[in-house]
């Protein structure tokens, strides 16, 4: 068992190497060693200077999240860093890997910080619904200025070291020996003689600084906080190191940290960080299962799906061979993949020069044969069965023995393209969801014949191109469109028996999806489904008269509603006459349709589909589906994903109602599933399905 802290000397240089793997979380085993080893440090004269620094892939990156919600033992990270920041000799943070949360609090509590190129510093604490408790909102803006701290610390994303070098967050970048450069760094402060500022002691950047234009700043970010505590929280955090003293801002900032820890939103977020780390751990994928090795990636189709899926692929290193019918649609989804660019350049998310390295990534054509040297190859076709077939036939024939072979298909039987191959083994689901260069989330759909080291890749490649993986069984539409059908069961006879568009939409962003399903609808284009319903011989009563009347939503100008500029909504009475129409032909009498109720008949069923999915094994664990429903569908994360928020709602009550439902409609969406039944009346949880699974 290694020791958690450990300290050894250069001479009168003393290094502090703290060892907590696999990321060095700043648990209570790690924060006693290390107060005493600060303590009996600071009172020993022979020691001259010290450095912290952590063994391991990475600096600490954070306090240790499966502490929160339990009873905080002393010494805590504040305690460690007013011990740290009152030592006189100089201290120097040598920093590899990230720096993160309680990690550069830490750092930031020493006089100085030296890191390697790669490193990468930033508080991500916003992500998890709580804003940095031990110091970060105060110190942070007393280094980098309180505009700049307030971005890093509202978006959560870290910075590189060269940009904190920039920022004066780091006072110097090392290529080789960190430690050693770290030792020789603090001995040059030695030579250079005290006092050593403390960062609490550095005010220039707050002093200099323009309150108004903070204020504008925080009041932006603060409108797409979409009801979320947290980076409202931080804004007014780092505002009170501004306009408060410097011990009076830190305390303010704990109270905002007690108060966001105990809250729903923070159980929320937290439950999400484990989520996405549980959903990579699949059964029968060990970590003794090889992934093959991906150098070069096929895509068949540069429209939308296929142009997205490419790029993402190139974001992540891998270069791309992009087949298109014919030169003219190849030539416009290769336009199309430069202009994307060309906006993220405009943008001043991507420097010109990789904008250049990337496009020269793609090799475009339209010969199946040359394909032959892909290691991965995803079809992004039209959303046909034969089609998808006539694809797969081709590909068996030319891809390399070895070569995974993926559709992107949305909804259809991965089990039935893969039984048109030879190679049934090597084919599985790769479900991207639209825009897919920007969409994190990545349905893996396992077919009965995948095989282990497919899917064991399939999530290698998920990694490589920053996606989200969820791998989940063979059904009709998987795990997150099957539950979209279920959500949207009822929403016709909402709107024929009293609801309108607006009203449905406004209970959805009031919960705080980004958008309700009618604007939704809007934005994908009514004719999609319109098309689907006519091959299945199906109709609804408003959508199809919308799509007669060519309504087809932002593309035609008008769908649920009308859109004069742009993507800009706007309620149509034309619309309300039409479902004012359709209600009188069925003999409808129209009432007002509360919030709550809109909720029950939207989210209860898709929640009781999401356990009929948990029932029939299709996704291995609700907190998975969770993982679907945030990163896919614009779930809200401070309400943790619809299985979360549903125990967290009440099984029982949710069960109650769908019964209401069933009764009053007959529908099969509200007919409770046995699971959920079970749950609520035993009062359990979808988490002890994960345990009886384990
Ligand atoms: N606490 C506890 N466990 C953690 C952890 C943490 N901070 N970070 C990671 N783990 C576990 C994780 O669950 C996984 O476990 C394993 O480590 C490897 O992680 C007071 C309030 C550092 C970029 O938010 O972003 O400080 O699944 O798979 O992809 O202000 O982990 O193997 O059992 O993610 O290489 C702020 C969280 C905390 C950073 C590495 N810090 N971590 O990514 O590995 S709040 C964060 C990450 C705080 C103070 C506050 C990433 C990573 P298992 P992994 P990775």
């Amino acid at each position: 068992m290694n020791q958690p802290v450990t300290v050894s000397r250069d001479a009168d240089v003393a290094v502090i190497t703290l060892d907590n793997p696999p990321v060095n979380a700043l648990s209570f085993h790690l924060r006693a060693p290390l107060m005493t080893a600060l303590e009996t440090l600071r009172d020993d004269d022979t020691v001259k200077a010290m450095v912290l620094t952590c063994a391991g892939r990475t600096f600490v990156a954070g306090a240790d999240i499966t502490e929160f919600g339990k009873p905080m033992q002393r010494p805590d990270l504040r305690d460690l860093i007013a011990t740290l920041e009152k030592i006189e000799k100089p201290t120097v943070a040598a920093i590899h890997g990230t720096a993160l949360g309680g990690g550069l609090e830490l750092a930031l509590g020493c006089h100085f910080r030296v890191a390697v190129k790669e490193a990468r510093l930033g508080l991500p604490e916003v992500k998890l619904g709580l804003l940095p408790g031990a110091g970060g909102t105060v110190r942070l803006p007393y280094i980098l200025g309180p505009r700049k701290a307030l971005k890093v610390i509202v978006s959560g994303t870290p910075i590189g070291a060269g940009e904190a070098l920039q920022g004066g967050l780091v006072d110097a970048l090392h290529d080789g020996e960190l430690v050693a450069n770290a030792v020789a760094f603090a001995r040059a402060k030695v030579a250079e003689g005290g006092p050593f500022k403390a960062v609490r002691d550095r005010r220039e950047r707050i002093e200099e600084a323009d309150l108004a234009a903070f204020d504008a700043d925080a009041a932006e970010l603060a409108k797409k906080a979409r009801g979320l505590e947290a980076p409202v929280a931080c804004a007014q955090s780092v505002r009170n190191a501004i306009t408060l003293p410097f011990d009076e801002a830190l305390a303010k900032e704990r109270d905002f940290f007690v108060h966001l820890v105990s809250g729903e939103q923070s159980r929320a977020q937290r439950h999400l960080f484990f989520a996405e780390r549980e959903a990579a751990k699949v059964a029968g994928v060990g970590k003794d299962v090889k992934p093959r090795e991906i150098r070069r990636a096929g895509i068949i189709g540069a429209g939308t799906m296929g142009g997205g899926i490419a790029m993402s692929f190139v974001n992540g290193g891998i270069p791309v061979t992009l087949l298109e019918m014919s030169k003219e649609a190849l030539d416009r989804g290769l336009a199309t993949i430069e202009k994307n660019y060309a906006i993220s350049v405009s943008r001043g998310s991507l420097a010109e020069d990789a904008k250049t390295k990337r496009m020269a990534m793609f090799t475009g054509t339209t010969d199946y044969a040359d394909l032959a040297d892909c290691d991965i190859i995803i079809e992004a076709v039209f959303e046909d069965m034969d089609v998808k077939k006539d694809v797969f036939g081709k590909l068996d024939k030319i891809a390399k023995a070895g070569a995974i072979l993926a559709s992107n298909t949305s909804y259809l039987d991965v089990d039935q393209i893969a039984a048109i191959t030879a190679r049934p083994q090597d084919v599985v689901g790769l479900h991207f969801f639209s825009p897919a260069n920007v969409m994190k989330l990545l349905e893996i759909v396992r077919g009965k014949k995948t095989a282990p080291d497919v899917l064991a890749t399939a999530l290698a490649v998920a990694k490589r191109i920053a996606k989200v993986p969820v791998v989940v069984g063979v059904c009709h539409g998987f795990v997150g469109n099957r539950m979209l059908a279920a959500r949207s069961a009822d929403s016709e006879d909402l709107l024929l028996e009293g609801a309108s568009p607006a009203e449905v939409d406004k209970s959805f962003t009031d919960f705080g999806w980004p958008m309700g399903p009618f604007q939704m609808a809007d934005l994908a284009g009514l004719d999609i489904g319109w098309r689907n319903r006519k091959s299945l011989g199906k109709t609804a009563a408003i959508a199809d008269p919308l799509c007669e009347q060519g309504r087809f939503g932002q593309k035609t100008g008008k769908g649920y509603y009308l859109y004069e500029n742009g993507r800009t909504p706007k309620n149509d009475p034309e619309v309300e006459k039409l479902i004012e129409e359709k209600a009188r032909e069925r003999g409808i009498e129209r009432r007002e349709i509360s919030a709550e109720e809109i909720t029950e008949r939207s989210l209860y069923p898709m929640i009781n589909e999401g356990a009929r999915i948990l029932e029939e094994g299709i996704a291995a664990r609700a907190s998975d589906i969770d993982i679907v429903w945030v990163n896919g569908y614009g779930f809200p994360v401070g309400k943790g994903g619809p299985m979360f928020w549903a125990e967290a709602h009440g099984l029982k009550k949710i069960v109650e109602r769908l019964d209401h439902w069933h009764t009053r409609t007959g529908k099969a969406v509200f007919e409770p599933a046995p699971l959920l039944r079970r749950l609520a009346a035993s009062g359990g949880s979808f988490a002890e399905l994960r345990e009886a699974a384990a």
